[in-house]
């Protein structure tokens, strides 16, 4: 099997002008992923679990594994010095590096480090996730918030990390999506599932309904919808809805499906940030022939205005994604019949 060092190398050659930095990084991405594994395996019996004491932006209590993943991530990209700037869920501002080779570094990252931290205590799947760019601002001094504040169809490459029954780690630098299953006894990542497509024919729909009463009228008719009784069309529909968005959507990849957190009365903007969680997702979603939006527009065409911004999701296989985007259209007040 291809390992994902020689996975890296052998694409290297698609992009002109490689220097191979960027290869350096999905590596060095690749390493902290591995040691963040090791302690989320040992979860149970060490004392890694529990909460920090601390929080952060959101002002939600942050666990001892998100605090550990973030500084394992930062310390790998910042020794790698490929990557300028990190905008991370777990650190309020940017964070930069106090070195030279990192100031001179091509790329930024954004990444929710341990996404679904809820779930650690009950050994359900959590994940890592990541978007990269290139920076705007001159290379030779710290990334800025200019570089992160880049729309999702700028990224040169996104994925996650899924810490589950196997752990594996998915992404794609815009020549569609692989998948790499850890291999622990050997401690290296794997081709397990090469040019990922998420199957047309699903029937999966994930959505937290118990906040139905919530839900802007399109969802609740697309919910309606999912729950109809067609044979032609699949439906109705089967729900799974684990509440850890990698976890979510690496199964609507592989079965087909579509995952919603939609804006709802409490929070507009519903629950996912845009720059680190909607963004990358989307990105995958896209490259393996499926569809993201924030129910009226393309996810990655959204303009990001801060670092911690959030946005309604719904992604997975296109035609359910199209019919919701539908049902979203035709319930707004702005709804042309005619257009
Ligand atoms: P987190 O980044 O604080 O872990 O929150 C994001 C998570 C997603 O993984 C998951 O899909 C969602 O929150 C679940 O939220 P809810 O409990 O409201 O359904
Ligand atoms: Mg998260």
């Amino acid at each position: 099997m291809k390992t994902l060092i020689e996975f890296i190398h052998e694409k290297q050659a698609d992009f002109p002008f490689a220097t191979g930095e960027f290869s350096r990084m999905l590596n060095d991405i690749g390493i902290a992923a591995k040691i963040v594994n090791r302690e989320v395996n040992k979860a149970g019996l060490t004392n890694v679990m529990g909460f920090e004491g601390t929080s952060n932006v959101q002002g939600e209590d942050q666990k001892k594994l998100d605090v550990f993943a973030n500084n394992e991530f930062i310390k790998a990209l910042g020794h790698g010095g490929q990557c300028c700037a990190i905008a991370s869920e777990e650190n309020e501002n940017l964070v930069t590096f106090d070195s030279k080779m990192s100031n001179n570094g091509k790329y930024v990252v954004a990444m929710d480090p341990l996404d679904g931290s809820s779930n650690i205590e009950v050994n359900v799947s959590i994940g890592t996730v990541f978007g990269i760019w290139r920076r705007k601002s001159e290379p030779g001094s710290c990334g800025t918030m200019e570089d992160l504040l880049q729309p999702g169809r700028d990224m040169v490459a996104a994925g996650y990390v899924i810490y589950g029954s196997s752990t594996m780690l998915v992404y794609s630098t815009g020549k569609g999506v692989n998948g790499f299953t850890y291999d622990p006894s050997v401690g290296l990542w794997l081709l397990s599932h090469p040019d990922i497509q998420i199957p047309e024919g699903g029937n999966i729909y994930s959505i937290n309904e118990a906040n139905y009463i919530y839900f802007p009228e399109g969802v609740k008719q697309y919910i309606k919808y999912c729950q109809g009784d067609d044979p032609a069309t699949n439906r109705p529909y089967t729900t799974r809805y684990i509440g850890s968005l990698v976890s979510d959507f690496h199964r609507n990849m592989l079965r087909g499906g579509i995952y919603m957190y939609p804006g709802n009365k409490k929070n507009p903007d519903g629950k996912l940030r845009l720059l680190y969680e909607c963004n990358p997702i989307a990105y995958l979603a896209e490259q393996a022939g499926g569809k993201a939006s924030d129910g009226f527009r393309r996810i990655l065409d959204v303009e990001p205005k801060s670092l911690h911004q959030r946005s309604p999701l719904f992604v997975g296989t296109k035609h359910m994604v199209d019919t919701a985007e539908y049902l979203m259209a035709k319930n707004s007040p702005d709804f042309n019949p005619q257009a």
